[in-house]
């Protein structure tokens, strides 16, 4: 692919905000070596069409497009208008985040009915006091019966949910009793784990749902079907099985990588896998054939969610976020990179090609040309596990010297905020919390998640934000790429606190917890839910009375869309940093920007400048506070920012 030029001198300064990618653009530059932002270059100007979301290809009869300018076609070959095109196109792209959250559930929760059937020499449990909290959420007696047996009593129990037996999935009864109201009398409680999405791409095959309204509610169950499903499904057995991450110190960014070492990256999202890889990095045969390659170690390093999988339990040191994945090939020091599935670039083993990097693919729904297949089954999990570090130690001998550049130091970080850890750190209880923020000390709470998107300068609109806001006195929790963010800028360790407003810094220097929490993968955010949750159940309100928000400032996956989508509907004000594809219906922009707020008492905003969306989101703090009651700054004080033109 041709370079492309207005990146040349040190013009990829201004697509992020950190040295170790600089870095690396340097060497891509000197070395010819396309990356995703050339790439993105080589697509401008991408099709505005799609981008306002009125373009249309559900069906043979298309591909159609409505005229944003009201000049040319206003229906499709159908007769479908603008809004229920968008809203279509909408509905399925929260399907498909929700189905990759569904099914990562599944595979894990396929796994502890492995355990419960004693079919696995690879995993146990690892918290069995949550597999019996757990299992008695779910209405099972456990009394009795050995670990083993809850587990696979709960397996089957969880396994209900991905159909539609039971009418209502069991974790909807975290939320308040309002809330449950609320979706019982809107239709929108989720049934089961599949059957929305499936219904979803039922309804937009062409001629089913053609109300753009009914779409988009049932894109709400959608996303429910996730947050209150697939992902807490996901995030709650991880635990069980792989244990409840605790407070724990690790190091970030490609200076994690070690010049002298076997460099490993965990790449992906499901925690199986690098479970055992971590077990194998410490095998002592292996070990002894990396000394006798001359390495001085097996040095695993995490990226995107499977590296936050391993950081929060296991304080694995995390290489970088979504736009490092090939970057850190780059380095010309990582023999392997393993990768499970989602969000894995089809580009990282065009770069691999560059270098010794060996790209081992695991899961046999999620194959690479290029790479190399080891089939993963969790039943053999130890051997395949083993299989897989030996190849990268043989890759070792294959490693050049001279072509290892491993830019900057690593950044120290704090990770392993569970909502177990959380309110261990509390006592016990959130009573604390509640205090903090009624009395003002702590102005509310905010999650910062999702992606990094070449569109954004990486890393910049997750770090303004944050820092806006703990200058504040807001809490900021974070998962996924947003957390890798903030910990590279130094964010996430104790003495960060003195970054933050009076309030939060007092309660953090009591509790020795950095002013941003990560809660970690994206699958995590259930964790949020959870919390926002008990926090509401213990005040007797609503989520969407709490003074809490949510920002996914660098946004660029379908599952980023279904996790804001399940905020929202969960009451949690949130915005967004990219433009999502719906501009191109008033009525369904109208509704998800403003109509959503009387419906289910929270909206969407879309604010691509980090400033004005940290003054939307303390705007909306203080509001929220006013109306519970609580010592409130005017909204006018805080100051408005200029609307984006819609
Ligand atoms: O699930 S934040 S780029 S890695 S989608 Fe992907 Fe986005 Fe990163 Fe994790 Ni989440
Ligand atoms: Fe065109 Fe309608 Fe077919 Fe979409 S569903 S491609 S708008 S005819």
């Amino acid at each position: 692919m041709k370079m492309n030029t207005h990146f040349s001198g040190n013009g990829y300064r201004r697509l992020s905000i950190n040295k170790d990618t600089w870095a690396m653009l340097e060497r891509a530059q000197d070395e010819g070596i396309p990356t995703v932002w050339e790439r993105l270059a080589a697509q401008e100007p991408q099709c505005g069409y799609c981008e306002l979301g009125v373009s249309c290809r559900i069906c043979a009869m298309g591909p159609c497009r409505i005229d944003p300018f009201g000049e040319g076609p206003q229906r499709g070959v159908c007769g479908a208008d603008a809004d229920i095109i968008v809203a279509r196109n909408l509905g399925r792209m929260i399907a498909a985040g929700a189905s990759a959250h569904g099914d990562h559930g599944r595979d894990i929760l396929e796994t502890l009915y492995l355990v419960g059937e004693g079919r696995t020499n690879a995993y146990t449990i690892s918290d069995p006091a949550k597999l019996r909290r757990l299992a008695t959420e779910y209405g099972l007696a456990v009394d009795g019966l050995s670990d083993q047996e809850v587990a696979k009593a709960l397996a089957e129990a969880m396994m209900e949910e991905f159909g539609m037996r039971k009418g209502r999935l069991q974790f909807t009864g975290r939320a308040p009793a309002k809330r449950q109201a609320l979706w019982d009398r809107l239709g929108i409680t989720p049934r089961g784990v599949d059957r929305e999405n499936v219904e979803m791409l039922h309804r937009t095959h062409m001629g089913v749902d053609n109300d753009w309204a009914n779409i988009l509610l049932h894109g709400l169950r959608t996303a429910l079907s996730d947050g209150y499903g697939g992902s807490m499904i996901a995030t709650e057995l991880s635990d069980v099985l792989f244990g409840t991450p605790t407070p724990k110190m690790s190091r970030v960014n490609l200076g994690v990588l070690k010049p002298d070492q076997v460099n490993i990256a965990l790449h992906g999202h499901n925690p199986m896998l690098s479970e055992v890889i971590v077990r194998a990095a410490q095998d002592p045969e292996l070990l002894a054939l990396a000394a006798s390659l001359g390495a001085k170690g097996i040095n695993l390093v995490g990226l995107c969610c499977t590296g936050n999988e391993v950081l929060m339990r296991k304080g694995i040191p995390m290489a970088g976020n979504h736009l490092m994945q090939e970057l850190v090939i780059m380095t010309g020091a990582l023999e392997a990179m393993i990768v499970d599935y989602q969000c894995i670039m089809p580009a990282v083993t065009d770069v691999a090609r560059c270098f010794h990097t060996q790209v081992i693919s695991t899961f046999d729904k999620a194959k690479f040309p290029g790479a190399t297949h080891i089939s993963f089954k969790p039943e053999e999990g130890v051997e395949t596990g083993k299989r897989i570090v030996r190849l990268a130690v043989e890759n070792y001998a294959r490693r050049n010297p001279a072509r290892v550049r491993i830019p900057d130091a690593p950044v120290d970080l704090m990770a392993g905020f569970s909502v177990e850890a959380i309110l261990g750190a509390l006592g016990g209880s959130p009573k604390p919390l509640i205090d903090a923020i009624a009395s003002g000390q702590i102005r509310g709470a905010v999650a910062i998640v999702g992606c990094n998107n070449p569109k954004i300068k990486q890393d910049h609109g997750h770090t303004t934000l944050a820092r806006r806001l703990i200058e504040h006195d807001i809490l900021v929790v974070v998962t996924g790429c947003a957390a890798v963010a903030n910990g590279k800028a130094g964010l996430m360790v104790p003495a960060a606190a003195e970054q933050a407003g009076p309030g939060l810094r007092s309660v953090c220097q009591a509790l020795g917890v950095p002013p941003l929490l990560h809660l970690g993968s994206c699958v995590d955010n259930t964790r949020i839910i959870t919390l926002v949750a008990a926090l509401a159940n213990a005040l007797a309100v609503d989520i969407s009375d709490l003074p809490v928000a949510a920002a996914a400032p660098e946004w660029y996956s379908e599952k980023a869309v279904a996790i804001g989508a399940y905020a929202v509907a969960s009451g949690v004000y949130t915005v967004l940093g990219v433009q999502p594809p719906i501009y191109g219906s008033r009525n369904v922009l109208n509704l998800l920007a403003e109509g959503l707020e009387g419906v289910v008492g929270a909206r969407f905003a879309v604010e691509p400048d980090p400033e004005k969306a940290a003054v939307l989101i303390r705007r909306h703090i203080e509001a929220r506070r006013k109306a519970l009651g609580l010592p409130a700054l005017a909204p006018e004080s805080i100051g408005l920012p200029e609307p984006v033109p819609v």
